[in-house]
């Protein structure tokens, strides 16, 4: 992408509304604008870290065996009276009456609308189990939308449902989200560390939320220090085997979020307690049969009985995620973006476009980069050198490879890497080189 043609409009001031750092920057990165309270529009840059953070999503969801679908927005209010929810999430939930005067309902979460479709189409033990999920819009009428896209009204969360004939079922596919989760969020730069949570209503009595230890966190949490150390599990994980061991590895060491710690309770010495704000990018519960009951989805088991199916649902904020990994990593120039979701990985910056010898060989490197399938942002601009350094530290691409005059008459382009701001001089053949060792794979 040539700088000249992107639709970026980023911000030299800090704006006034915006109180913590990943808003602020997402604002000016122009990676965001608010339509209106909790409600935000995703301008292009910002798009393709959102795209990037679900990709990853889907292929830790995919690995695990779970089928992606996409259920709607809107919901018809019916399913949620069947189950008691209607009345009970109160304000919360967006209500929308149609045409025809029938109350509908944008969703805050699928419990219902899953339960109800498998309840028609699954009959025997035989077709269980399944897990489905989707990446979809939600709305929650927050009394205090704040932070941007951290605690928005209208936000992006990858949702999924487990469906097992029985208690042991249910518990393996809980594992697989619990395993699988600390794979995602590591892909992603981040240490999410699962907590004991309270269900809220969700419901059921098993739960564990997934925490990124950040200053600007909205949960007050409790942990063993042991549990900031330990490393999340690798790409060979099998998910067809048993993986009690793995989950309980993480959930010998204590960690719970403010509603479940009890402070003359805690099992460990107050030493040894990390007290720290972190920031909720993932939820998982078991509640057994509390849906399928009310919305009568129940199977045959191997004995021609009758009997609910065992569910659990698993969140993941994924607009809250791109707020979050910026929490996690940023200076005091802006956004340092690990690979794995940024939005480009390399960004050219061509010193002095008047120059000739610049522009050659700017465009050589461009061309390679989009010929072989590296994601680049090319600052072709005419403007001055330090806006346009400003700007590059401020979007936070992990890689600059900066082309000026002095340099070239020399033989040497610089690389420079954001995150520890190290330059590194080349020749044009190495520089290339270097292009073609990022492109996707
Ligand atoms: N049905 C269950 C699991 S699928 C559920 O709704 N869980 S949840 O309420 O915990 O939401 C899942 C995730 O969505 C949370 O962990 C959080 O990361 C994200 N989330 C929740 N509310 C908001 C919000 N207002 N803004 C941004 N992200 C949110």
């Amino acid at each position: 992408m040539r700088r000249t043609q992107l639709f970026m409009p980023t911000l030299k001031e800090n704006p006034s509304e915006a109180q913590i750092v990943s808003h602020r920057l997402m604002l000016r990165a122009g990676m965001i604008r608010q339509s209106t309270a909790g409600i935000y529009s995703w301008l292009p840059t910002g798009y393709r870290v959102l795209q990037k953070i679900i990709e990853i999503i889907r292929e830790e969801q995919n690995a695990t065996g779970a089928q992606e679908l996409l259920m709607p927005t809107i919901q018809s209010a019916d399913l949620w009276r069947k189950s008691k929810r209607y009345d009970d999430y109160g304000k919360e939930m967006l209500r929308i009456t149609d045409r025809h005067g029938r109350d509908m309902l944008y969703g805050p979460t699928n419990e219902e609308l899953i339960t109800d479709i498998v309840a028609n189409e699954l009959n025997s033990f035989r077709e269980l189990p399944k897990n489905l999920y989707h990446i979809q819009w939600k709305f929650r009428d927050e009394v205090r939308p704040r932070f941007g896209v951290m605690r928005g009204r209208e936000f992006l969360m990858k949702d999924n449902y487990s469906f097992d004939l029985n208690y042991e079922g249910a518990k393996h596919s809980y594992n697989k989200m619990f395993v699988s989760y600390l794979r995602t969020f590591s892909r992603m730069g981040l240490k999410a560390i699962p907590m004991a949570a309270d269900t809220g209503p969700i419901g059921g009595d098993l739960s564990h939320e997934f925490i990124v230890l950040a200053d600007t966190g909205e949960s007050e949490v409790f942990c063993d220090q042991e549990l900031i150390n330990m490393k999340p599990p690798g790409k060979d994980i099998d998910f067809t085997l048993n993986l009690q061991s793995i989950v309980d590895d993480w959930t010998q060491y204590y960690a719970a979020t403010d509603e479940k710690h009890n402070h003359d309770n805690c099992p460990i010495p107050k030493d040894e307690l990390v007290t720290a704000r972190g920031i909720e990018v993932g939820h998982i519960f078991y509640f057994g049969s509390k849906y399928s009951d009310s919305l009568g989805a129940k199977i045959q088991n191997s004995d021609g009985e009758l009997v609910s199916i065992e569910m659990g649902s698993y969140g993941i904020g994924v607009s809250r995620l791109v707020g979050a990994i910026i929490e996690s990593s940023h200076d005091d120039k802006g956004i340092i973006w690990p690979e794995s979701v940024a939005p480009w990985i390399v960004g050219l910056i061509n010193l002095n476009a008047d120059d000739m010898s610049c522009n050659e060989i700017c465009e050589s490197f461009y061309e390679l980069a989009t010929r072989n399938g590296v994601d680049i942002l090319y600052d072709d601009r005419v403007d001055r050198a330090g806006a346009k350094f400003a700007d590059m530290d401020l979007i936070g691409l992990p890689y600059q490879i900066i082309v000026g005059p002095k340099g070239l008459k020399e033989g040497f382009v610089e690389l420079k890497d954001r995150a520890d701001s190290k330059v590194e001089r080349h020749n044009v053949d190495e520089m290339s080189s270097w292009i073609l060792s990022k492109t996707r794979n």
